[in-house]
């Protein structure tokens, strides 16, 4: 049975680049509140609510948003991997340095040791392990948000995200995920990058079609200093490209060798040679997730070599854009 959505569900956008701006529009124009907490002023709007169609389409396509999508596929992988640690997920954004209030681990922001850990017990397990044994379940939720967390309020890290849920209907699996807050310029296209990243990691490994993302935000909101930077990506007008799908084939055995070229050029010990990548034993989509990595390394290990054309021509197109705008001093000449 297949009914129209009742009008009361949110709205339904064909990619995030579409809601993404649609959120930054609502934040800018029509906010409800002006806060300020722990520093931060802001423009907010109370229970912002919207679903993606497809949640493949997971990047915008917008030069002055700077995507990070090396960022992105780090903090899925670093998901995936149950890790805490701000050694790996601060590689990729020096910042998250500073959430670590013991110098070393993230206690809010990192999600995986709660989704995923421990490895063959962890909630993600039992969800799957559920859904399998009941589809029609609605309890395969994921609880990220602990009840003691804010009880410091010298806490720099509790967790915006309360949970994610997993509901397979007619056969699609469906993804809806509940944030107290979520900062609608930088931490919304983050938190939706890496959670369509794991609803479509999880629908391949049920088995089943991947079916609509739904994002719940309490406080959306966007911080003042940003606003010159919204008003800049709602001037904006170019379309999404379409994004590749991630291969039937992708296993947690995947995912483990990935994660393994992700240490080893991570900490510089390896490199990617490009004579390399058509003999790396997975899929040409996560063969550029490789790639992807191994420009990173090159820009922090190589800063004063531009990154070698013969890596940037295995990336996904609109990933090698992504990195011309964010990284332009890194591009070779020939190619800027
Ligand atoms: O004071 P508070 O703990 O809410 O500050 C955290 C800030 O990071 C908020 O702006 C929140 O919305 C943002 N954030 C986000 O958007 C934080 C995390 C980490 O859990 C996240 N998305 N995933």
């Amino acid at each position: 049975m297949n009914f129209p959505p009742p009008s009361m569900s949110p709205p339904m956008f064909p990619t995030f680049h579409d809601a993404y701006l649609a959120v930054l529009q609502q934040v800018l124009t029509r906010p409800q509140y002006q806060t300020s907490s722990r520093g931060n002023q802001s423009l907010e709007c109370l229970n912002v609510s919207f679903a993606l169609a497809d949640p493949r389409q997971r990047t915008p396509n917008l030069a002055a948003r700077r995507t990070n999508i090396i960022f992105n596929h780090a903090e899925a992988l670093w998901y995936l991997a149950g890790r805490d640690d701000a050694a790996m997920i601060g590689y990729y954004a020096p910042r998250l340095h500073a959430l670590a209030a013991d110098g070393h681990r993230l206690t809010g922001t990192a999600y995986g040791p709660r989704l995923f850990g421990p490895q063959g017990n962890s909630q993600w397990d039992h969800a799957v392990e559920l859904l399998t044994k009941e589809p029609d379940s609605k309890r395969a939720t994921m609880m990220i948000m602990r009840a003691d967390e804010f009880a410091n309020p010298a806490n720099p890290d509790v967790a915006c995200t309360l949970a994610l849920q997993f509901l397979i209907r007619d056969g699609c699996l469906h993804t809806v995920c509940f944030m107290r807050g979520n900062d609608a310029v930088l931490g919304l296209l983050c938190d939706v990058f890496s959670f369509t990243f794991l609803a479509e990691f999880t629908a391949l490994q049920l088995g089943i079609q991947l079916g609509t993302y739904t994002h719940h935000v309490a406080s959306m909101h966007a911080n003042e200093p940003d606003l010159p930077r919204v008003r800049a990506i709602l001037a904006e007008t170019s379309p999404s490209p379409p994004a590749a799908v991630m291969p039937a084939d992708t296993t947690w055995h995947t995912v483990r060798q990935v994660l393994d070229w992700e240490e080893g050029l991570r900490i510089n010990q390896r490199r990617l040679y490009p004579n390399q990548i058509p003999l790396l034993p997975f899929d040409p989509y996560w063969r550029r997730v490789v790639a992807l990595l191994e420009t990173y390394r090159q820009i922090i290990h190589q800063p004063q070599q531009p990154i070698e054309a013969d890596i940037l021509a295995v990336l996904d197109p609109h990933h090698r854009q992504l990195i011309a705008h964010r990284w332009p001093e890194h591009i070779p000449l020939e190619e800027r």
